[in-house]
């Protein structure tokens, strides 16, 4: 089985610098060599790591609130198209970033590919401490990392440029979110009115680790497709800060260690998985980086099917 890996060395979704060095430690850290071990044929696209500056528009006044919509915009359209390359050969793709607004081109690319092939709907997981899910309207911070999940469902009409190619691809239905701890007031209306499937660390903490994600895939087993691909979207800042602390917006009392690891192994034993995101390690933040490196690359070996014994 073939993955296809992106490096997506971005960090215009957010304010703080070095999550665009994710990607760079991750590799240095040796994760194809992991994965050439697991035997996987890794085909790295085109054989770099991807900073899409060349794409940068020259200015990029913030429209209204949203801070760097054109920037944040063409870098997923791109990384949407990447992504489905990969996709529509059958390859799985695994995308390491980069700030968390990269989901709006990893799962554009992947929905894309996933309806050509099987005519069918992708299914997502998001693992973070945060819901993401955001409006041009109820942002505070105006940081596109805190939205992609509102503009993947299409939860706005306004058209802000640079954000308008988007088109909604994911299904209220089709989302489950585990680890969430720090979801604003306004997100917390909105996953209520679309009755979003939201398991946060006081769930885990009641049922455990185990019972979630029976719970998480039998939600995404309903409908006319109960084995239709998933893709996992996992924000490192769901693992708890004293377990990976590099990272942009750390919050306590998060995941541990192996209920991280649990999630991508349960997620493996599907065999659903098709794509795999993991984003928001800053290697720039707090003196743990080589941890948290190391922990992100574990969660991707695990998600690709690493065994205990
Ligand atoms: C906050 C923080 N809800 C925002 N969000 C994220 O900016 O919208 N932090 N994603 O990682
Ligand atoms: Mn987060
Ligand atoms: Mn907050
Ligand atoms: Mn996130």
């Amino acid at each position: 089985k073939q993955i296809g890996i992106t490096c997506v060395a971005f960090s215009g979704g957010q304010p703080k610098g070095g999550v665009d060095l994710g990607p760079e430690y991750v590799l240095k850290a040796g994760l194809i060599e992991q994965l050439n071990e697991m035997n996987f044929k890794t085909v790295l696209t085109d054989n770099k790591i991807h900073d899409y500056k060349e794409f940068f528009p020259k200015s990029d006044e913030p429209i209204g609130i949203i801070k760097r919509p054109r920037t944040v915009g063409i870098v997923n359209k791109i990384l949407a198209d990447q992504v489905y390359q990969h996709a529509k050969l059958g390859r799985l793709a695994l995308q390491i970033g980069g700030d968390h607004s990269m989901a709006i081109g990893t799962i554009s690319g992947m929905a894309r590919a996933v309806k050509e092939r099987l005519n069918q709907d992708l299914k997502v997981i998001w693992i973070d401490a945060h819901a993401d899910i955001n409006t041009p309207q109820t942002t505070e911070t105006g940081n596109l990392h805190g939205m992609p999940v509102s503009y993947l469902i299409g939860l706005t009409d306004e058209k802000i440029e640079g954000l308008d190619w988007i088109v909604p691809c994911l299904k209220p239905e089709n989302l489950v979110y585990i680890g969430l701890r720090d979801v604003d007031k306004d997100e917390k209306q909105i996953l209520k009115k679309y009755k979003i499937q939201a398991f946060s660390m006081h769930d885990i903490d009641r049922y455990g680790i185990g019972k979630i994600l029976d719970m998480t895939i039998e939600h995404l087993s309903k409908g006319p497709y109960p084995n239709s691909p998933i893709h996992l979207s996992f924000d490192i800042d769901a693992l708890d800060p004293t377990v990976a602390g590099s990272t942009g917006t750390p919050v306590r009392g998060g995941l541990t260690f192996r209920e991280g690891h649990y999630i991508c192994e349960a997620l493996h034993d599907t065999g659903r998985l098709v794509g795999l995101d993991m984003v928001e390690l800053n290697p720039a933040i707090g003196d743990c980086h080589e941890d948290t490196i190391t922990i992100g690359c574990s969660l991707i070996r695990a998600t690709f099917g690493e065994s205990l014994l």
